[in-house]
């Protein structure tokens, strides 16, 4: 069964729903990008830019760090959501199993530090972070055949963030 795509409108149902939206003017969002298999991350970070200006923030709200691997990008989100300074991270990477084993730990641990990271901040961190068997399958989702997963990403990120932003201003 296909699963929605970021920008499919869900039906309105009964009862009470909440959803962030995408208005991103006003948010201070920072990106984590690895350099390693740099040119396919480098075209996650373009979609991602696009992603984040298309929807309304100025590139002073945009923090970009970069790190070694996918590996690292855990703790320095871990490090920049602490700060309080962002409502929301996009991490991005390209982890492609090639022939090593490598890939297992480097994928398993980049999603669960992000993840870990994220809930110990309660800072949304949006997972951009490709994990393919190939070289080509990783350029097909960062710009390819299947979109850009750092857009993808951007825009998950806005609306986490937003969705947070309408979750707190609510009172019991
Ligand atoms: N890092 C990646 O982002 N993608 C990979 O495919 C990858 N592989 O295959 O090894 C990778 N390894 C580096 C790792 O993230 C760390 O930077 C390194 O182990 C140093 O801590």
């Amino acid at each position: 069964m296909k699963g929605l795509s970021f920008e499919e409108e869900v039906e309105p149902g009964p009862g009470f729903q909440l959803r962030g939206d995408l208005k991103g003017h006003g948010l201070r969002i920072a990106i984590v990008a690895s350099r390693f298999n740099l040119a396919i991350t480098s075209r996650l970070l373009g979609g991602a830019r696009e992603g984040l200006l298309t929807h309304g923030l100025e590139e002073k709200d945009i923090a970009l760090a970069w790190v070694p691997g996918s590996m690292e990008v855990p703790l320095v989100a871990l490090e920049m959501a602490r700060t309080g300074r962002w409502d929301a991270l996009v991490c991005l990477g390209a982890v492609i199993r090639g022939e090593t084993a490598h890939f297992d730990y480097v994928a398993g641990e980049a999603a669960r530090g992000v993840a870990s990271a994220s809930r110990e901040t309660a800072v949304p961190m949006a997972f951009g972070i490709l994990t393919t068997d190939t070289v080509e399958q990783a350029l097909e989702r960062a710009g390819g055949k299947w979109g850009n997963k750092g857009y993808d990403a951007a825009l998950a990120a806005i609306e986490m963030a937003r969705l947070l932003r309408l979750l707190r201003g609510m009172e019991g």
